[in-house]
């Protein structure tokens, strides 16, 4: 046997906006999941205002997990699930953002999906909020560039907390909070603070406001939620993609270095409570003008947060280019392709190497637990005539990464609370919005175009990530 431990959290991931559908069903407001088309490959998803009539929104019916969970929920059972990570569509407790009083619907669909997985000793594992915001809050404040958010979201999480403490544990505040980071693109942006840029902004700096204000958010919450109960255990959530230097030279070191402080920053602001050093003599030299007030530096420090919760999929490389006198970090300049691993068919390098060292990093720096809260193979899934999908690649990628998360645990003393592989069952792909970039252990019939009829069936990875469990990752 491994020396995972004993109750190690081995589980699936998803997202509300990803699998749900029922986008208006139980008093749903629009989130900016709703208002994003399809897009494909080379193509990213358009970003409406507003949801317009005759557009393919894929989110809109999804899965329809909304009306299938217990069926899907009965599979992951059968798959020996310990967890289930999902999150709670802020627009289904909230529709508009900003109302007073939450929504007893959306509420009580929650209770219901948690009874469900408790039912089977599957522990939920939540996150607050995995890109769907209310729409409304961009309309109307511009989402979390606004300080105002801040508490639309504090009292979002102070609903959830009070309801489900009795049946969640584990909570993470925001997915992915470091991958705006990346503003010269709309997407990542958009999906996490709601932001659309204007003409004439100035993106960088609106980015870090609002990251701040999502900083801030999160700390908040994570100190009401101790009040509510002081055994919540609650995560930041960041997506680790490890920057390593092109070559041995030493301005390509230090490059290396320099993303990947402006990555992770975000990590040292939830574990530490306070801005590193760099980010701070970075804000100065740019002159930024960041609304950061004291009161929030006393948030930020009593808001700790337990664990680090991350996403690995792929890693980067980046090259010094000339002239970057300061070393700052361009995604769409720096990046080069690293020729020692493989890439998916979207272009993701394939580096299972890459979650040891990300694993012993954060080990390295932070000291606290760590949970990986997704982690896959996105591919195009052929299904057989006898039903089957073969997809052994999937295995391959799976088997490949929870190899080096059980070095990282036996050799290098890294501390792990548990594995969820992304998108357990199939669903909407959040950056394309396409249903053939596939990651499921669970095939859903349903392509692009929205055609199928939503029927489930196993794939051969299903069989294979049972195994996994029931063995405690002795069988890979
Ligand atoms: C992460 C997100 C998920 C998920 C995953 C796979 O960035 O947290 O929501 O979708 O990536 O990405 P994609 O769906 O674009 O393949």
């Amino acid at each position: 046997m491994t020396r995972l431990p004993k109750d190690f959290l081995w589980g699936g991931a998803v997202a509300a906006h990803q699998l749900e559908g029922g986008w208006q069903e139980g008093g749903k407001g629009v989130s900016v999941a709703d208002v994003m088309t399809l897009g494909g490959p080379g193509k990213p998803r358009e970003i409406t205002d507003g949801v317009v009539e005759g557009k393919n929104y894929p989110n809109h019916e999804a899965i329809d997990f909304y009306h299938r969970y217990k069926e899907d929920i009965a599979l992951f059972a059968e798959m020996g699930f310990r967890c289930f990570r999902t999150s709670i569509a802020w627009s289904r407790i909230f529709p508009e953002g900003d109302e007073q009083e939450p929504n007893e619907a959306g509420l009580q669909f929650y209770d219901d999906l948690f009874d469900e997985c408790l039912k089977y000793g599957i522990e939920p594992v939540v996150t607050l909020s995995h890109f769907e915001l209310p729409f409304a809050l961009v309309k109307k404040y511009r989402g979390f560039t606004n300080r105002k958010t801040i508490d639309f979201f504090v009292r979002f999480a102070e609903v959830c907390f009070k309801r489900y403490k009795k049946k969640v544990k584990y909570w993470m505040t925001f997915n992915e909070i470091n991958n705006q980071a990346n503003y010269n693109e709309d997407f990542a942006p958009f999906t996490n603070s709601g932001i659309v840029y204007q003409e004439g902004d100035d993106r960088e700096q609106i980015m870090y406001q609002a990251a701040h204000y999502e900083l801030v958010a999160s700390a908040r919450a994570v100190q009401i939620g101790k009040t509510v109960n002081p055994d919540f255990e609650i995560g930041c959530m960041i997506a680790m993609v490890p920057i390593y230097p092109k070559t041995c030279k030493p301005k390509d070191i230090l490059m290396a270095q320099k993303a990947m402080e402006k990555r992770y920053y975000f990590t040292d602001v939830h574990v530490f409570g306070e801005y590193p050093r760099y980010m701070k003599t970075y804000f100065e030299r740019k002159e930024f003008e960041l609304d950061i007030t004291e009161q929030d530096q006393v948030d930020l420090q009593k808001g700790t947060v337990d664990y680090i919760g991350f996403s690995y999929y792929m890693s980067f490389a980046v090259e010094y280019q000339k002239g970057n006198e300061h070393f700052e970090y361009d995604e769409s300049r720096d990046l080069v392709r690293n020729e020692f691993v493989p890439v998916s068919d979207w272009g993701w390098q394939i580096d299972p190497e890459g979650l040891r060292y990300s694993m012993n990093w954060f080990t390295d720096h932070y000291r606290l637990p760590l949970f990986i809260v997704e982690n896959g193979f996105g591919a195009i899934d052929v299904k057989e005539e006898d039903g089957t999908v073969d997809d052994l690649y999937r295995i391959d990628y799976l088997r490949a990464h929870i190899e080096q998360m059980i070095r990282a645990v036996e050799e290098d003393g890294v501390q792990l609370m548990g594995y969820t592989p992304w998108g357990c069952i199939d669903l909407v792909s959040a950056s394309t919005g396409e249903m053939k970039k596939r990651y499921g252990f669970i095939y859903v019939d349903k392509d692009n175009e929205g055609q199928g009829t939503l029927d489930r069936s196993k794939k051969r990875s299903f069989e294979w990530y049972k195994q996994v469990i029931a063995t405690n990752g002795a069988e890979l």
